[in-house]
C-alpha cells in the first residue's frame, strides 16, 4: 500500500482562487486533497505496524500560517508550485517525530513545509506568480491532528484514503 503522513488542510476561498487561476498550467490539486506532507512512506507492507507506531505521538496543537508561494526545484524551472507554511519549527518537530517512529522507512528528502497546489509535466517559470503572491496570506489554521493516508494513483488523479487520524494534545 502506498502511504504518506500529512496534515489535511481546508480549501478556503483564497486557496481555491489560487488553484483555479493556475490550473491551466498543469495538474492542480483538488480542494479536498489539500495536505501538508509530513513524511512520504511509499509502498509499505506493514501498514498495521506503522498505524500503531504513530499512535503514541503526544505533540501539542499549534497554529500555522500559509503565506507566499514557491516552486520545486526552483522558481525558474519549477515542476511543483506550492504555498509556503510557517512557522517551520512546530511542523518540523512533528515531522521529526513521525520520522523517528517510522525509522525503518528512510526519508526520501529533507522535510520542507509546503502545500502543493499544482504539478506540471515540463518545467515552467513560476517567477511571476510567486512574486505576485509574495505577501498573500492563504490560510491561518490551528493544526489539531495529522493523518496516515493511503494514496491510490488513478489516471484521473490520486485518491487519498484516510487510514487513521491522530489528534494532537
Ligand atoms: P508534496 O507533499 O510535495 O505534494 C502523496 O504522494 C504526497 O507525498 C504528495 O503530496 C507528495 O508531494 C509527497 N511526496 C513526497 N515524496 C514523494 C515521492 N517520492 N513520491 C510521491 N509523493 C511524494
Amino acid at each position: 500500500m502506498r502511504c504518506f503522513v500529512a496534515i489535511s488542510l481546508p480549501a478556503n476561498e483564497i486557496l481555491v482562487k489560487a488553484i483555479t487561476e493556475n490550473k491551466p498550467m498543469g495538474r492542480s490539486v483538488e480542494g479536498k486533497n489539500l495536505h501538508l506532507t509530513l513524511k512520504f512512506l511509499g509502498e509499505i507492507h506493514s501498514v498495521e505496524k506503522i498505524r500503531k507506531s504513530l499512535e503514541g505521538i503526544g505533540s501539542k496543537r499549534f497554529s500555522i500560517i500559509l503565506k507566499g508561494m514557491g516552486a520545486f526545484p526552483n522558481a525558474q524551472h519549477g515542476r511543483v508550485l506550492f504555498v509556503k507554511a510557517y512557522p517551520e519549527s512546530p511542523l518540523k518537530e512533528l515531522a521529526d517525530e513521525v520520522d523517528s517512529r517510522t525509522r525503518e522507512i528512510p526519508l526520501d528528502h529533507p522535510f520542507s513545509p509546503h502545500l502543493t497546489i499544482l504539478r506540471v509535466k515540463d518545467k515552467r517559470d513560476f517567477s511571476e506568480v510567486i512574486s505576485k503572491n509574495e505577501n498573500t496570506v492563504f490560510l491561518e489554521q490551528e493544526v489539531t491532528s495529522f493523518t496516515l493516508y493511503e494514496s491510490v494513483l488513478k489516471p484521473t488523479g490520486p485518491i487519498y484514503n484516510e487510514i487513521q487520524t491522530y489528534q494532537l494534545m
